[in-house]
């Protein structure tokens, strides 16, 4: 069971409008600030979050109850003028959790009125949560062919190859930079791992080490996830053993 979290910024839209039209810096700088205040109360917390559009977020909240939220939801008002909705879903899947909470914000159903929570009550056992940290391998050389923008758009295809591929499994995955991204998961088979690895190998000539981390909360998962995939670069570079998918549990 994964608990996921959206957090998204309520009357945008108007608000952006009330800055005039010079306002594309102070919007950049609105949304980069907003992203390191949830990553830094997230984090502490053991959860993780993800960028999913600048002025939507995913956090994977394994283990964090409604009052947590609502202590979150408190420093957020202090630092930000705009309000915050804050959507919590658990499901089987990432891709459950998150319509769960969606659901839950669009038909209103509150966990807390006076802090913009919306869910449905929290069911004590969130238990696991899967990362799959997916990287290029020897990007550095894929890159050095190409320019720097012919660069982002081969990721671009890459992310977008991704995305369908492991929606079709209920698994949301997300760009982190570089060459990195984050997929999660819940006991994903990894034969369906290799074979989105046959499919980028085929399609792009672009090679994937894929690290899977499994724990109780999304920092845990993220950082065995990590693990693993430094486990891989370490057997390549030490000729032992050419590993594409490795996976580390708490
Ligand atoms: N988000 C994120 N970015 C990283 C991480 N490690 C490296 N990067 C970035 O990813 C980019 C590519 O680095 P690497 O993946 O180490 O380079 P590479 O040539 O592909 O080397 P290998 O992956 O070892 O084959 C760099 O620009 C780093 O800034 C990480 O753990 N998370
Ligand atoms: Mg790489």
């Amino acid at each position: 069971m994964i608990q996921l979290t959206i957090i998204k910024i309520t009357g945008y839209g108007p608000w952006t409008l009330t800055l005039g039209s010079d306002r594309e810096h102070r919007l950049q700088m609105l949304q980069a600030s907003l992203y390191k205040e949830i990553q830094d109360l997230f984090s502490q917390r053991n959860c993780l979050a993800f960028a999913n559009r600048f002025d939507e977020l995913f956090v994977i909240t394994n283990g964090l109850s409604v009052d947590d939220h609502i202590d979150i939801q408190k420093q957020l008002v202090k630092s930000f003028e705009l309000g915050l909705s804050i959507s919590i879903g658990q499901g089987n899947t990432s891709f459950e959790a998150s319509s769960n909470a969606d659901k839950a914000r669009r038909s209103n159903i509150m966990l807390s009125k006076d802090h913009n929570i919306f869910g449905l009550p929290l069911k004590k056992d969130a238990d696991l949560v899967q990362i799959i940290h997916m990287d290029v391998d020897g990007s550095t050389s894929v890159s050095a062919k190409k320019s720097p923008y012919e660069v982002s758009l081969l990721i671009i295809k890459l992310y977008s190859e991704m995305s369908e591929f492991f929606l079709q499994r209920n698994s949301l995955a997300f760009f982190m930079g570089g060459d990195n991204f984050m997929i999660i998961t819940s006991g994903i088979n990894q034969e369906e791992i290799a074979k989105f690895l046959e499919i980028v190998k085929q399609k792009y000539d672009i090679s994937f080490n894929c690290g899977i981390g499994t724990a109780k909360t999304g920092r845990d998962a993220a950082k065995f996830a990590t693990q693993s995939l430094d486990k891989i670069r370490e057997l390549r570079d030490s000729g032992k053993k050419d590993t594409r998918i490795l996976e580390t549990s708490c």
